[in-house]
């Protein structure tokens, strides 16, 4: 049962389904640890930090290319504090205040390893100074608890980094591991997921000129819930693919398993591709709410296939069986 704190955003208990609900059946040693969040956070003695988010290529260049005017972004308010962020609390209201205090992203060093000719460890900041700095695209975001927003993401394709990173022929996967700070992190001192949080895209998912690395939002440094300082953002799959706060990038040759798939694999899969008709096991998918859309309740809308990517990304599944490939 979620319990939720009053707020001008607030949805009804019916309007979401949490990623934290998912049946339990298959792993029946987690369920004593779900359920209690991360309480104690918010009443810890953490000393604040001013914090700096990580700052280069700002200001970004919007490109036009990215900027579908049907879109309308959702407010910076919404986008900074509705946020998933478990290592934070499990209630969306909790990672803005408990990833503001008592844990820093700056400096911040990210591994870029595996199956690669040019393997190294960078300073975030000068990654992107390397990759040439960073552009903002408005993306839609659609969370597989069905609810969605717009989402103007500063950043720099993943393509870039890939290139940077230049893979052997056997890479066949690139995973994505999120930090890992127990110390610093009380919620990662409970075992809500199996931490650190861990992703991964195909190789040519990765590479698709839609893929991202966000290291802004509405042309601000990322905040810290949004998952500071680099995150991945791919906009046709679900939200729980965008592995937030990334230490490291590796390149492998199998496809590996998700953090979400190991905690629920019939309700979660690899591939988690926007799919209208492909119900997740416990709700529809045909529809979303908007978040922030239209009235405090939001307004729903009809999901579109690969979230409206469909024309730009179908070509990577074709033959594929995406009731199977979920
Ligand atoms: N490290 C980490 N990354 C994460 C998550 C998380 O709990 N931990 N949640 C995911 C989920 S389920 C979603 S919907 C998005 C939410 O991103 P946002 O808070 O920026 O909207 O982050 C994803 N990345
Ligand atoms: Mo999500």
């Amino acid at each position: 049962m979620l319990i939720r704190t009053p707020k001008d955003w607030a949805l009804p208990e019916s309007a979401v389904t949490p990623e934290r609900d998912y049946d339990l059946r298959p792993r029946r040693d987690f369920l004593k640890t779900l359920g209690y969040g991360v309480a104690g956070l918010a009443g810890s003695a953490l000393t604040s930090h001013s914090l700096l988010a990580t700052t280069a290529g700002f200001p970004t260049r919007v490109n036009p290319d990215f900027r579908d005017p049907a879109l309308k972004p959702t407010s910076y308010e919404l986008i900074t504090s509705y946020n998933n962020f478990y290592e934070f609390g499990t209630d969306k209201s909790e990672p803005k205040p408990n990833a503001n205090k008592g844990w820093t992203t700056e400096p911040w060093t990210v591994e870029i390893s595996g199956l690669i000719n040019n393997p190294m460890k960078i300073d975030a900041n000068d990654l992107v100074s390397k990759l040439g700095g960073a552009e903002q695209r408005v993306y839609r975001f659609r969370c597989v608890e069905a609810w969605s927003m717009v989402i103007p993401w500063d950043g720099f394709p993943l393509s870039k980094l890939i290139a940077l990173a230049d893979p052997k022929s056997e890479a066949k996967f690139v995973t994505f591991t999120t930090f890992n700070d127990p110390k610093n992190v009380p919620g990662q001192r409970r075992p809500v997921l199996d931490w650190p949080y861990f992703e991964g895209l195909r190789l040519d998912e990765a590479n698709h000129d839609l893929s991202f690395i966000a290291t802004g939002i509405y042309g601000k440094p990322i905040p810290n819930q949004n998952g500071a300082p680099l995150r991945l953002v791919v906009p046709w799959k679900y939200g729980f693919k965008y592995g937030k706060s990334i230490v490291k990038i590796d390149f492998v040759a199998k496809q590996p398993r998700n953090t979400w798939q190991a905690m629920a694999a019939q309700e979660y899969g690899f591939y988690a591709n926007v799919n209208p008709t492909v119900d997740h096991p416990r709700w529809s998918q045909a529809s979303e709410r908007v978040i922030g859309g239209g009235g405090v309740l939001g307004s729903r809308q009809k999901t579109l296939m690969f979230n409206g990517y469909e024309n730009q990304v179908a070509g990577l599944y074709t033959g594929m069986n995406l009731a199977k490939f979920y």
